[in-house]
């Protein structure tokens, strides 16, 4: 069968990376395992339309990714397909699996898949394929209530013709990630994306790659969306992810490798059984960064120094807050002298650090907001990412703003958090507070001496000085405007 992945398209209001989305690499990896021909398009760096794109190809299927922004372009690029060309349109992805009605009540949505996509999605072209064997092509027979063709598909929320709208039960998570392939660069334009952290690092876009060796997180912290992936964190054995690193290396030409994992050292023997291999192999040369936080309570400097060896360059921590009983009710189960000692065993090895931070989390005030500062100053990291606290639905923060506060925002568009806006009040926390607050952690951490000194000892900074301009007027003026894009989808018309 002929399968299309669409990435919609969306930038947000930051200068930020493109990559290639992971999960329709995924996506599209077991597909061509199934014996499909597959093309990825991402919106993001195609110039033709979609509906251009679906008359040429004539997908039998479309598969489209949406996290919350991305969803009313999801709808809409839905709408434009389904407008010349009739095909069933699949939405999957972080949104649509906290909240799959809502998709599936478009008129042009037929099927959503909750959570991990890569069953669910080999189930459906399945039974497409089969029905295709008896029938002429046509959704509508496709998605007739009289076929039960979903009845007992786990995962999906779907529409049949008669407009009714099933729920199947979830799908259980794969159990052996090891007999995943890999992700499908070769789909990919690679030439048109940034490297991992275009802010900081001067890689070539095409020679930087992403990475997955495990899939979810124990924890809950109450702010952050963890629709898609469960609770049960699991892991690829450290031999599984030394083929796939082998192949990125030695056959793609990786200069930089990002690991994507939640929570990559729940399993620390796991990780140092992954640094032995890399290490064994002469892989180490080619530098690696965890993109997303590790636990500090399990960063020992005996595992940073092994992970260095293997050629980590640079390690992040979701820090969160400066303020001790702010980090308790958020549930991340960690305190801030573990945090500390995290840092100081990074810095004791010269790994480069970076501390993801929250501002305006339910109960803030003035004085919390301005600890988190001071504890990011503490800690000085060489990136101190400051977000504005933003409730995704499916979090407990979600919930709490629903019961007790106020949310500033109705549109899934503004759901990003670096658009200096305050997203909801609550209590004494007013939205003015939260973006006096935001604006001045951006300038009191960087506008120090030692943060300019050492991003102009860079090499990197100056390579990178137009992006870097403009970032720092972004960051340090106050935007009163919305972006070009958000404009012109406004003017193509909202759903
Ligand atoms: C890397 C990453 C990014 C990168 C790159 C994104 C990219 N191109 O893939 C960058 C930095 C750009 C980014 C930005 C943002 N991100 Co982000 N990001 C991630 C991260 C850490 C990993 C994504 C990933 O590769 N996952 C692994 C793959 C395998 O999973 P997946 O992509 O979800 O796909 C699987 C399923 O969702 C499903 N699926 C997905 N699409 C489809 C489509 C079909 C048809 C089907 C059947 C199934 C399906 O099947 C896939 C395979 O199992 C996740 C956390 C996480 N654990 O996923 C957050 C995450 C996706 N991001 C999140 C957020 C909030 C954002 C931002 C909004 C933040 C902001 N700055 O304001 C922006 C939005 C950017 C945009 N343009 O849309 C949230 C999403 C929450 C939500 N409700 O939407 C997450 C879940 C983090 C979190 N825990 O809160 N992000
Ligand atoms: S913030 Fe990190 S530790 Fe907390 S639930 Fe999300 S992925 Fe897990």
């Amino acid at each position: 069968m002929r399968v299309a992945l669409i990435n919609p398209r969306f930038r947000l209001p930051i200068d930020t990376r493109t990559t290639p989305h992971l999960g329709l690499a995924y996506l599209a990896a077991v597909s061509e395992k199934r014996g499909d021909e597959v093309i990825i398009f991402d919106a993001d760096v195609e110039r033709k339309s979609v509906a251009e794109f679906v008359q040429e190809f004539r997908p039998h299927i479309v598969g489209i990714t949406a996290n919350t922004p991305q969803v009313k372009q999801a709808w809409r690029t839905a709408r434009d397909i389904k407008e010349v060309y009739d095909c069933p349109i699949v939405l999957g992805g972080p949104h649509v699996s906290v909240l799959p009605e809502e998709s599936c009540e478009k008129p042009y949505v037929d099927i959503v898949v909750r959570g991990e996509g890569e069953d669910a999605w080999i189930d459906i072209s399945n039974r497409l394929e089969a029905f295709l064997k008896d029938q002429p092509y046509s959704t509508e027979a496709f998605m007739h209530s009289e076929n039960e063709i979903f009845v007992d598909c786990e995962g999906l929320t779907y529409k049949t013709t008669d407009g009714q709208i099933h729920n199947n039960p979830d799908r259980t998570p794969i159990a052996d990630l090891d007999g995943l392939p890999w992700p499908a660069y070769h789909l990919f334009r690679m030439e048109k994306y940034t490297n991992l952290q275009p802010a900081t690092d001067h890689v070539d876009g095409a020679r930087s790659f992403s990475i997955m060796t495990s899939r979810g997180c124990p924890y809950r912290c109450t702010f952050c969306s963890q629709s898609i992936m469960p609770i049960k964190w699991r892991s690829r054995s450290p031999e599984n992810v030394l083929l796939e690193w082998r192949h990125l290396v030695e056959d793609m030409g990786a200069q930089e490798i990002g690991i994507l994992d939640d929570s990559a050292n729940i399993r620390v023997k796991r990780l140092e059984e992954l640094a032995h291999l890399l290490i064994e192999n002469k892989l180490n040369h080619v530098p690696w960064i965890f993109v997303n936080g590790i636990r500090a309570n399990l960063a020992s400097l005996e595992l940073l120094t092994l992970l260095k060896q293997a050629g980590l360059r640079r390690v992040a921590f979701g820090v969160e807050t400066g303020d001790e009983d702010i980090l308790l009710t958020i549930d991340k189960k960690v305190d801030h002298d573990t945090i500390r000692q995290a840092f100081k065993n990074a810095k004791a090895i010269d790994l480069e650090t970076i501390a993801f931070m929250i501002i305006g989390l339910p109960g803030e005030t003035r004085e919390t907001m301005q600890k988190t500062i001071d504890f990011a100053i503490e800690l000085d990291p060489i990136i101190a990412n400051f977000s504005m606290m933003t409730p995704y639905p499916g979090t407990k923060v979600y919930e709490i703003v629903k019961r007790q506060g106020r949310f500033l925002i109705n549109d899934w568009e503004d759901y990003v958090f670096f658009d200096q806006q305050a997203r909801y009040e609550l209590g004494d926390m007013t939205a003015e507070l939260v973006e006096e607050m935001y604006r001045k952690a951006y300038r009191q951490y960087y506008l120090r001496p030692s943060p300019i000194i050492r991003r102009l000892k860079t090499k990197d900074f100056w390579f990178n000085l137009p992006r870097n301009v403009r970032i720092a007027m972004r960051t340090f003026l106050p935007s009163k405007e919305k972006t070009g894009l958000r404009k012109q989808m406004e003017a193509e018309g909202a759903i």
